[in-house]
């Protein structure tokens, strides 16, 4: 082992693990990453620097995995990025939800309270917490009121989180990240929906894109910018938890046409909206005030929504356009 600072992050094969693992290299660190047991590989947004990452198998649903896992490395730092993510899924498979984006919390942080209690600890919280959002702008102080088997197994893993700070004086800080995009977001969601789409219409391998509710609204920025809030918060002298957000709010349809637009076409020509992508409860408006991360963190993003949408759009078509000449070769 050398005297680098030392992170480990779970859910490195993920966006935000990808490129929190990429910052953490560039700011020196040797970065390990969990990843589990698949019978393909999952490594595609860590391929270009996976040869400088120490990569150990565990699963947040396993407890004793993730003791050997932190006793091997012995990090500074845990960034606990691992979850079931996608809310749809979360109504379909509620308890695999539970067990691993909310005990798995537990999983982990009963990990660094048995091997080192000073371990700093993020943990990925989400603006899905606030859900019915009970004011605007959602604020840290916000009431949660989470809409989705996922938006609840976030709030457990908020609070407890904040219970073991408070209980055994871990620093363990919880992030509460609004929408984070980019081109290495999964295809399922909504804006990689659209610029994937958008890109292949371009190209004339499909026609028509089907979407659910079209009017919601969300606080939207660029993952690598999130990235960067978390690394700040397990930098500081406190541990304490944080709104990351753009501060701007925009409809799925704004984003549709902002991202048609700039590959030449008309959203409406493309666009169909279908019953079967609409959720059981929605979550109609998230809009963020990140004010204490800018004053505490000195965080600001630097990609803007419109910006971020043309970026994901540009990388689609030229993703498109690469498979298509890889196919005619
Ligand atoms: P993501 O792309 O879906 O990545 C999820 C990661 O978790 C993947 O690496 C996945 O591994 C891993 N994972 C899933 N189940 C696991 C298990 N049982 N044991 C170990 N690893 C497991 O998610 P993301 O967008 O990067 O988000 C990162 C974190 O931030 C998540 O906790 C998410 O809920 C939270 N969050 C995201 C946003 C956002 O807008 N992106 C906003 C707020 C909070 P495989 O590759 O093997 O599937
Ligand atoms: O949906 C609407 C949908 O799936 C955004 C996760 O990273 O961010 C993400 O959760 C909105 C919703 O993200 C489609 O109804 C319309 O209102 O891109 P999404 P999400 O559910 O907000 C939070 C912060 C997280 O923590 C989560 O892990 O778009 N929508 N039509 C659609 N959504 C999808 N997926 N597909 C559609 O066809």
């Amino acid at each position: 082992m050398t005297d680098k600072r030392r992170a480990l992050i779970t859910g490195i094969t993920g966006q935000d693990g990808s490129y929190l693992a990429e910052l953490l290299l560039d700011n020196g660190y040797d970065v390990c990453g969990v990843v589990r047991r698949s019978s393909t590989e999952t490594f595609e947004r860590i391929m270009d620097f996976k040869s400088r990452l120490t990569l150990v198998q565990a699963d947040l649903t396993d407890q004793v995995s993730m003791i050997d896992v932190l006793s091997e490395i012995r990090p500074h730092e845990v960034y606990n990025l691992a979850a079931q993510s996608f809310v749809p899924t979360s109504w379909k498979q509620p308890i695999l939800t539970g067990d691993v984006t909310a005990l798995g919390v537990t999983r982990v942080l009963e990990a660094i309270r048995v091997v080192d209690k000073g371990i700093r600890f993020y943990q990925a919280s989400s603006s899905e917490m606030f859900g019915h959002a009970q004011e605007t702008p959602q604020t840290e102080r916000t009431q949660f009121y989470p809409r989705s088997p996922y938006g609840v197994a976030k709030v457990y893993g908020h609070w407890i989180t904040v219970n073991y700070r408070e209980s055994y004086g871990l620093f363990a800080v919880s992030g509460i990240l609004f929408n984070h995009e980019s081109p290495r977001r999964g295809l399922e969601f909504v804006t990689r929906k659209v610029t994937h789409a958008a890109a292949r219409i371009k190209m004339g391998l499909e026609s028509e894109v089907r979407l659910g509710n079209l009017k919601s609204k969300r606080d939207w920025g660029f993952a690598k910018d999130y990235v960067r809030a978390m690394w700040l918060m397990l930098q500081q002298d406190t541990p304490d938890d944080y709104v990351i957000s753009s501060d701007e709010t925009h409809t799925v349809g704004e984003m549709c046409e902002i991202a048609f637009d700039h590959l030449g076409l008309k959203w409406q020509d493309h666009v169909r909206v279908a019953p079967e992508f609409y959720r059981p409860a929605e979550v109609h408006l998230l809009l963020g005030c990140s004010a204490k991360a800018r004053e505490k963190l000195g965080w600001q993003p630097e990609v803007s929504f419109e910006q971020l949408v043309k970026l994901m759009a540009d990388a689609d078509l030229a993703r498109v356009q690469r498979q298509i000449k890889n196919e005619s070769a």
